[in-house]
Order: structure tokens, then sequence, then C-alpha cells
């Protein structure tokens, strides 16, 4: 592979996490960016590659800005931006849910994705070389009752990637959307359900979900293709999980 360095954003857990150890190992300089330093710091002393922390709230534009703005030199030409942070806030139905759940998923999910994509844009142009993999959501694609928002901003990074696609035709970047269904061994659910462990379990309770090291194993994939070839999207699910939600409701005529 020719990549030199790469930014995982959420790389302190799940699926980010995953990622960050299945390119070190490709001997890929990484820039590890999430909110827990010691959990940043823990991954840092097992990868087997140069990395750098950036311990911040993605959301904090300033914070983030010069991070990424004052990189030591080994880390500045960034040719990877893994956009893995990403959130679910509760599974209520749409009148029932809080405000602030929605605001934090659209801030996280869809605003620190975009703003993160546009500041390492301009240097990936410049220098004629990147690869910008996004992880979404089969909730992006397929409605479930509890989904609202938390699907709509996967949509929006379906879409967004797609849209950065054509505007990037002519240069010899490429952008990617792994879209996973239910992925377990990660702290998704428990975030989703704000620590009832409860109900996290239960999400999983009798199938075998996906792992995040399967959606490694895909993005590694997808960062290995020939140079002139772009996976647009990757969807993903367990063998025990199927794309058939539509609802019905009985009993209204
Ligand atoms: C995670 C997939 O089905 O739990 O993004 O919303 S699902």
């Amino acid at each position: 592979m020719n990549y030199k360095v790469a930014v995982v954003t959420g790389a302190s857990s799940g699926i980010g996490k995953a990622i960050a150890e299945s390119l070190a190992k490709q001997n890929i300089r990484l820039i590890l960016v999430a909110r827990r330093q010691d959990k940043l710091e823990q991954l840092q002393s097992k990868l087997q590659t140069p990395s750098h922390v950036i311990a911040c709230d993605i959301t904090d534009k300033n914070k983030i800005k010069a991070a990424l703005n004052n990189l030591p030199a080994e880390f500045a030409n960034i040719d990877v931006l893994i956009n893995c942070a990403g959130l679910a806030l509760g599974l209520e139905d749409a009148q029932e849910t809080d405000w602030q759940d929605w605001e934090t998923m659209l801030n996280v999910n869809c605003l620190a994705l975009s703003y993160i994509t546009h500041l390492l844009l301009p240097g990936m142009v410049e220098r004629n070389q990147g690869h910008i993999i996004n992880i979404g959501s089969t909730a992006g694609t397929y409605p479930y009752k509890g989904g609202n928002v938390y699907g709509a901003t996967k949509a929006f990074v379906e879409q967004f990637t797609l849209n950065l696609k054509a505007d990037l035709l002519g240069t010899a970047l490429r952008v990617t959307n792994i879209a996973p269904g239910m992925v377990g061994e990660s702290e998704f659910s428990q975030v989703r359900f704000k620590g009832d462990e409860e109900k996290a379990r239960k999400v999983y309770e009798g199938l075998k979900p996906l792992t995040p090291s399967d959606v490694a194993a895909s993005a590694l994939w997808v960062l290995m293709q020939p140079e002139h070839v772009n996976i647009n999207r990757i969807e993903m699910m367990p063998v025990s999980q199927a794309p058939s939600n539509l609802a019905t409701r009985r009993g209204t005529d």
C-alpha cells in the first residue's frame, strides 16, 4: 500500500480501534483521534507503528483545527482519513426523544465528520494522493423504529461520500462509505442506551453480530485495491440480520 499517514477518528474503541490496529500492521503512521487520552495512549503503546495522539472532542472545531495544523513533520502529509467517530443516542420514537441527543448526533456524525474532511481535503488534493473512508451504517439506508435522526445522519454520510467522489473526479483521491449493520464488541449500544448494560446486551442476544475486526478487514481491503479502483460503498451485516423492516399497523380501518 502506498499510503503513509492515516488519521483515524473514534480510535479509542470499537471499529476505530480495530482499524487503527489493522493499519498499524501495514506500516502506516497513525494519528489517533478520540476524547479519551488514556485509552488512546494504551492503544498507542501496543501499536507497532509510529503514532500521534490527539485527545480532543472532534466537535471542538478550534482544537481539532489547531491539532491537525500543527502536526510533527512525519505526520503532516496525511493521505488516509478514516471518519469513524460517531454515535447513536436513544431508540425512542421521534416525538419522545431529547433534542440534545439529536443535536449531539448531528454535531458528531455530520458536522464534525464534514469539518475534519474539509480541513484535510486541500492537502490531499494538492499532493494528489488520498483516501477517505467514512463509516456509515445500514441505518442510513433502511429505516427502523427509533432510528430517526441516527439513521438520517448516516444517510448524510452516504450521500456526502458520493458527492465528494463527484467533486474529486479528475484527482487520484478515493472515497468510500462502509455501512455496517449490527456490530458487537464495541461501546455502540452502551452509548446508545446511556450505560444501561441490560438494554445494550439484549440488542445482540441470541445472535452473532459483526465484530469491529470484520469492519476493519473491509476497510483494509478497500485501501488495498489497485490505485484505479474506487469502492464507493460497502454494505455489510451479520448473517443473522436482514433488511426487512417494513412495518404495518392493523386494526385502524
Ligand atoms: C449500527 C447499525 O442497526 O444498530 O449503525 O442501527 S444499527
